[in-house]
C-alpha cells in the first residue's frame, strides 16, 4: 500500500450535497425492485484464498435447545478487520465474463453491506458512512470508505462486544453443519476467513445493480433455499419488541438485496444462552411492522435509493470528470449526503489499495 506522508491536500471541488426523504411523509412514488439472480458463488477458505466453488457452503440443522453462545470462544479464529474493498468482487466479475454467462450491463457495482446502508439511511439517526466512487466505462464501483482511525477502532473492540460479537458466529455454527442431513450440534469452531458468498444481478427503478454478499447456509438437498441467520436479545415488553421492529429494518434489506428468502432469529439472553427461535419470510417483514409504533416503510427507502444512485451518476457524469476519477460520499445521520471528487494525491491513495477496476 502507498502510504503518503503529507498532510491531506485540501479538496478543490465543490461539495455537491443531497438531502434525504422525510420518514414522516408516505413515499413519494413507487420503485420497483427486479428479483435478484444469482450469477455466480465463491468460497474464501481458511488462508481467506478465494475459489470459485461452493466449497463453503453450509447446510441449516436445528440447533440444541438452549445451546451455550460462548462455547469455544477461545478457539475463535478471528480475520483481522479489512477495508471494504471490491477485490472478490471484481475477480467474481471477470470470472462471470469469462464463463460468457453473460456480460450483464452494469450501472452501480458494490457489496450487499454497501446498499443495506444505503438504503436504510432515511432510518439512520446513530452511524454516519462513508463511501468511495470509482466510475469506468459509465460503471459506479461503490465500496465502504474506512479510515485508519475508525479501522483502529473497530480492531480494538472491548471484551464486552468482542463476545456479543461471537455470540452470532456461535449460533451460525450451533444451526449449520458440512452435509445436509447431519445431527443437530456444534457445526465447528468459529473461523470468520471461511465465507461462501454469492453474486446476484437485479435492478432499482432503472439502475442495474451488481451486488455481492456472504450467504450464512441453505435449507436441504433439493430445496436448497438461502438462509439468513440472526441473533438479538429475548424480548420481554413493548420497549424490546420496538428496538426489535428497528433492527427488522437492516435484517429485511441484507436479505432482501440478495433475493433470501428466510431468517431464522436465535433470541437469546444477555449471557449468551440460546431462548427460542423464529423463522422469518424475508418478503412479509414489512407488513408485519407496518402500523407499529416503530413502524418503517420500504417503500422510502427503495424511492431513497434510486434517487441516491442516479443523482451519484449525473453528478458524476455532469461533472464531465468520468473515467478514473474517484470521488467520496459522506453520509451524516439526519442530515444528508455529500459528494466530493477526490484530488490527485486522495485518488492515488485509495487505487494504491485496490485491484485495477474493469
Ligand atoms: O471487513 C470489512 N470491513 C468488510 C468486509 C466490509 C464489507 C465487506 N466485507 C466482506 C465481507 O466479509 C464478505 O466477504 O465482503 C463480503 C460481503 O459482505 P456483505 O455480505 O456485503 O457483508 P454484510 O451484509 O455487511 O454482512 C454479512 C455478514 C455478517 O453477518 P451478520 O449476520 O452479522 O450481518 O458478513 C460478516 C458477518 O457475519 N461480516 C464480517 N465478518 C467479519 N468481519 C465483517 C467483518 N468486518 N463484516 C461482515
Ligand atoms: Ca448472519
Amino acid at each position: 500500500h502507498l502510504r503518503l506522508g503529507a498532510p491531506p491536500t485540501p479538496r478543490l471541488h465543490a461539495v455537491v450535497s443531497l438531502s434525504y426523504p422525510s420518514t414522516a411523509q408516505p413515499a413519494s412514488r413507487s420503485v420497483p425492485f427486479q428479483r435478484p439472480l444469482p450469477l455466480i458463488s465463491f468460497s474464501y477458505n481458511k488462508n481467506r484464498e478465494l475459489e470459485f466453488s461452493d466449497a463453503a457452503i453450509r447446510y441449516y440443522v436445528e440447533p440444541p435447545p438452549g445451546a451455550d453462545l460462548g462455547y469455544a470462544y477461545e478457539r475463535w479464529v478471528h480475520r483481522p478487520e479489512e477495508k471494504g474493498r471490491l477485490d472478490g468482487l471484481l475477480r467474481a466479475i471477470s470470472e462471470i465474463r469469462r464463463r460468457g454467462t453473460g456480460d450483464p450491463v452494469i450501472g452501480v457495482i458494490s457489496w450487499r453491506g454497501v446498499m443495506t446502508k444505503i438504503l436504510t439511511a432515511p432510518y439512520e439517526d446513530r452511524d454516519g458512512w462513508e463511501l468511495n466512487v470509482m466510475v469506468e466505462n459509465g460503471t459506479l464501483y461503490l465500496e465502504e470508505f474506512i479510515s485508519d482511525a475508525r479501522l483502529e477502532e473497530k480492531d480494538n473492540m472491548t471484551p464486552r462486544q468482542r463476545i456479543q460479537t461471537y455470540y452470532g458466529y456461535a449460533f451460525e455454527s450451533w444451526c449449520t453443519a458440512s452435509q445436509p442431513d447431519a445431527p443437530s450440534g456444534w457445526g465447528g469452531d468459529v473461523d470468520t476467513n471461511v465465507q461462501w458468498c454469492n453474486v446476484v444481478k437485479t435492478k432499482l427503478g432503472d439502475v442495474r445493480i451488481i451486488i455481492g454478499g456472504e450467504v450464512d447456509c441453505v435449507r436441504g438437498i433439493l430445496n436448497d433455499t438461502m438462509v439468513e441467520l440472526k441473533t438479538s436479545m429475548n424480548i420481554s415488553g413493548h420497549r424490546d419488541e420496538a428496538r426489535f421492529e428497528k433492527k427488522l429494518l437492516k435484517f429485511y434489506f441484507q436479505s432482501f438485496l440478495l433475493g433470501v428468502p428466510e431468517i431464522v432469529v436465535g433470541f437469546r439472553t444477555p449471557g449468551g444462552q440460546l431462548k427460542t427461535m423464529q423463522s422469518f419470510k424475508t418478503l412479509e417483514i414489512p407488513r408485519m411492522v407496518r402500523g407499529k409504533p416503530n413502524a418503517w416503510d420500504a417503500r422510502i427507502c427503495l424511492t431513497w435509493g434510486e434517487d441516491f444512485l442516479t443523482w451519484i451518476k449525473h453528478t458524476i457524469i455532469l461533472g464531465g470528470n468520468a473515467s478514473g476519477s474517484v470521488w467520496r460520499v459522506k453520509f451524516t445521520p439526519c442530515t444528508g449526503v455529500e459528494l466530493t471528487l477526490l484530488c490527485e494525491d486522495e485518488r492515488r491513495e485509495v487505487e494504491a489499495g485496490e485491484d485495477r477496476v474493469g
